[in-house]
C-alpha cells in the first residue's frame, strides 16, 4: 500500500513538470535577426513544442517586426496582410494551439533572407504518453508489478482529441494523464 502511495506522489510530480510550460528565445543567443545568418528551421527542429510553451522573439525594434501570417504567406513572403504583428522587440508568442504556426519578420527583404520561422506544436493527445510510462516507472520501487509500466501507456489516449483541442491549454491533457496514471496504480 505505502509502495503504491509513494507511486501515486511520483505520478503527481511527474504530471506537474510536464504541465510547466517552456519558454523559449528564437535563436538563441543570437536573437531574430538577420546578420547572423541563423538558421531558424533547424533552431525549430531541434525543440519540441508543446501547447502553453512560448517562444521569445528578441530583436532591435527600429529593424525588425515580428509578424504572424498563414502558410501561404510564409511560403511566398508576402507581408500584405498579417494575422498579427509585434513591434516591441521582446515579443513573447504563447502557443495555445498544436499544428503548425508560421512567423516571418515584415521588413521589405528580411523573410527572403531567411528571418522565417515555422514552429510545429505537436498534439498533446499523442505525446503525452511516450514520456509518461518511462519516468513514472523509474520512480516506482522494484517491488511494482511490471505490468505496472504498461497500463498508462494504454489508458493515456482515452481523451477526445478534439475536446482536448478545443481547450486553451494542456489542461486536460494534464488531468487525464494523472487520472490515467492514478488508475493505472489503484484500480487493479
Ligand atoms: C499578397 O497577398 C495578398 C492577399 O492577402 C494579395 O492580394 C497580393 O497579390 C499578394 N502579393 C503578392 C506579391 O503575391
Ligand atoms: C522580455 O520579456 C520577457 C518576458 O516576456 C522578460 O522575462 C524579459 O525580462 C524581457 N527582456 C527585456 C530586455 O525586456
Ligand atoms: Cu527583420
Amino acid at each position: 500500500m505505502a509502495a503504491r502511495i509513494v507511486v501515486a506522489l511520483a505520478c503527481i510530480v511527474v504530471i506537474i513538470r510536464l504541465s510547466e510550460a517552456a519558454m523559449y528565445k528564437v535563436g538563441d543567443s543570437a536573437g531574430w535577426t538577420t546578420i547572423a545568418n541563423v538558421d531558424y528551421k533547424l533552431w525549430a527542429s531541434t525543440k519540441t513544442f508543446h501547447i502553453g510553451d512560448t517562444v521569445l522573439f528578441e530583436y532591435n525594434p527600429q529593424f525588425h517586426n515580428v509578424m504572424r501570417v498563414t502558410h501561404a504567406m510564409y511560403r511566398s513572403c508576402n507581408n500584405s496582410n498579417p494575422i498579427s504583428t509585434f513591434t516591441t522587440g521582446n515579443d513573447s508568442v504563447t502557443l495555445t494551439n498544436h499544428g503548425h504556426h508560421f512567423f516571418f519578420c515584415g521588413v521589405p527583404g528580411h523573410c527572403q533572407a531567411g528571418q522565417k520561422l515555422d514552429l510545429n506544436v505537436i498534439n498533446p493527445t499523442s505525446s503525452r504518453p511516450l514520456s509518461d510510462p518511462p519516468i513514472s516507472s523509474d520512480s516506482s520501487s522494484p517491488s511494482s508489478p511490471p505490468s505496472t509500466t504498461t497500463i498508462p501507456a494504454a489508458g493515456v489516449p482515452g481523451p477526445s482529441p478534439s475536446h482536448a483541442a478545443s481547450l486553451p491549454n494542456s489542461a486536460v491533457a494534464v488531468v487525464a494523464a494523472l487520472v490515467s496514471c492514478l488508475f493505472a496504480n489503484f484500480a487493479y
